[in-house]
């Protein structure tokens, strides 16, 4: 896209824009700088301990982005906001991955994730946006539902010179460096938060009446970056270490167990602060941001997420209490013994995707007609490797549950389940990505060029 070599690339305003967030949140949320630099701190502690994983960092060339590997998250209210933001993360080289329907999770909103999607992108700086739309059908009160929709209409989250360069970059396909210079500090505006509230006290207190998030949509000027959240080499070790940094974490990790072979995704947070806010008629307190980290680990095919999913489901129906349950961790553990914890096997059973390379000892031994043969032969041989490929998403469950620890109230709310992927690809504008055939391509295309090396590695020869 990016023809005129006076633009700048869409990677790096994306890189430009994570680090102005960053550095903007440390601001607003002190604590956030602590647990980025606790995070620093055990992630060289883990790469000094862990050779092996060290080493597959780097073949990953994941070493590098693992320091600026940041993700936030939004709450929009309308259709128009949710296809803006959609645009303006294209300036980015952001696009939107995935659909996750929270209702079922008693959560008022459905969401997808603005995220790079090459492997080139992927590897230069990772930036994603978790992004949720509040579905204001599901306030019953009609009345209610009304006010909020009226308040929302007169609102407008973008500043003016955010949306002259986000339509300037569409026409022209891309931007100067200063123009990125203003894009990213135009469109930071969007993100930051206000203490001052656009209602009074008794809209604010009728909304959060009908769900402590419909309140935070809708009675603010934007929508604030509720958390940013660096990745951590073992997410155990930076909880552990959290409360004698004076934050109060979440009391279990979300997602899967602590494994040897990391999978997907596990989360954990630390509760959302108290601020105090101005109505416009009385003060009052919010609660909304905090801080979160997360390890990251493979990800999963379809067959692979299907066992994820059922072993999960299996460990929560045992207790209405969800992650909350005293021997939650110890069910949990107890059901992924199901889950083949070593690579070769998660390879092996089609569990898990993977990027294939050839080894040195391939290179010298591996001949012309290697490139026809199956994989599992030349791995036995160690002439390929298969090196994990990062999960870049999220997960559904775990998401809900952070949600809920951050919402300040222990009220839980019950939806119907109704996953409306279509009326949310309308809202955005655009079809989301399926993340799962995202990895399979990215899989694909590292043995294409495998077997391109090894016809022409062997042909030279
Ligand atoms: C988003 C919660 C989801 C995650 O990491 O799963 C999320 C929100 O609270 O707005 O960020
Ligand atoms: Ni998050």
């Amino acid at each position: 896209m990016n023809s005129n070599s006076s633009f700048v690339a869409a990677d790096e305003i994306r890189a430009r824009f994570s680090h102005a967030m960053s550095a903007m949140y440390r601001q607003e949320v002190p604590q956030y700088g602590t647990l980025v630099d606790l995070v620093a701190d055990i992630n060289t502690r883990t790469l000094n301990a862990e050779p092996a994983l060290h080493a597959q960092l780097a073949r990953a060339d994941e070493l590098d982005r693992l320091d600026v590997e940041r993700h936030g998250a939004i709450r929009v209210g309308t259709a128009a906001e949710l296809a803006t933001l959609r645009r303006l993360f294209a300036v980015m080289g952001m696009e939107p991955v995935g659909y996750y329907d929270l209702s079922v999770a008693g959560v008022p909103v459905h969401s997808t994730a603005f995220r790079p999607v090459s492997d080139a992108a992927l590897l230069s700086n990772p930036f994603r946006v978790f992004t949720s739309l509040l579905r204001l059908e599901l306030i019953t009160d009609a009345a209610l539902r009304q006010k909020a929709a009226d308040i929302l209409a007169r609102r407008n989250i973008f500043t003016p010179r955010a949306l002259e360069l986000i339509s300037q970059c569409e026409a022209e396909g891309g931007l100067s460096a200063a123009h990125a210079d203003d894009f990213v500090r135009e469109a930071l505006e969007t993100f930051r938060w206000h203490n001052t509230a656009t209602v009074d006290a008794q809209t604010y207190r009728a909304l959060q009446a009908s769900h402590r998030l419909v309140a935070d949509v809708v009675c603010f000027r934007g929508p604030h970056i509720n958390h940013l959240t660096p990745r951590t080499l073992d997410i155990d070790a930076a909880q552990a270490a959290m409360p004698a940094r004076g934050m109060d974490a979440k009391d279990v990790v979300e997602g899967p167990p602590r494994r040897d072979c990391p999978i997907l995704l596990r989360q954990t947070s630390f509760k959302a602060l108290q601020e105090t806010v101005r109505f416009t008629d009385d003060e009052g307190a919010h609660t909304a941001r905090f801080g979160e980290i997360e390890q990251r680990g493979v990800a999963l095919t379809r067959k692979g997420r299907a066992l994820y999913d059922a072993l999960l489901t299996e460990v929560r129906d045992m207790s209405n209490a969800g992650s909350a349950a005293p021997d939650y961790t110890q069910r949990l553990e107890q059901a992924f013994r199901a889950f083949p914890d070593d690579h070769g096997a998660l390879q092996a059973q089609g569990l898990a995707f993977y990027r294939y390379s050839l080894t040195a000892i391939g290179h010298v031994q591996a001949r012309a007609a290697d490139a026809e043969v199956s994989l599992q032969p030349l791995l036995a041989k160690g002439w390929v490797q298969a090196d994990p490929i990062t999960y870049e998403d999220f997960l559904p469950v775990s998401a809900a549950g952070i949600f809920q620890s951050n919402l300040g109230g222990e009220e839980q709310k019950q939806y119907q389940a109704n996953a409306a992927q279509q009326a949310f690809e309308a809202a955005l504008g655009a079809q989301v990505h399926d993340e799962i055939a995202l990895y399979e391509a990215a899989q694909q295309r590292s043995i294409d060029q495998l077997r391109a090396q090894l016809r022409s590695a062997a042909a030279a020869a």
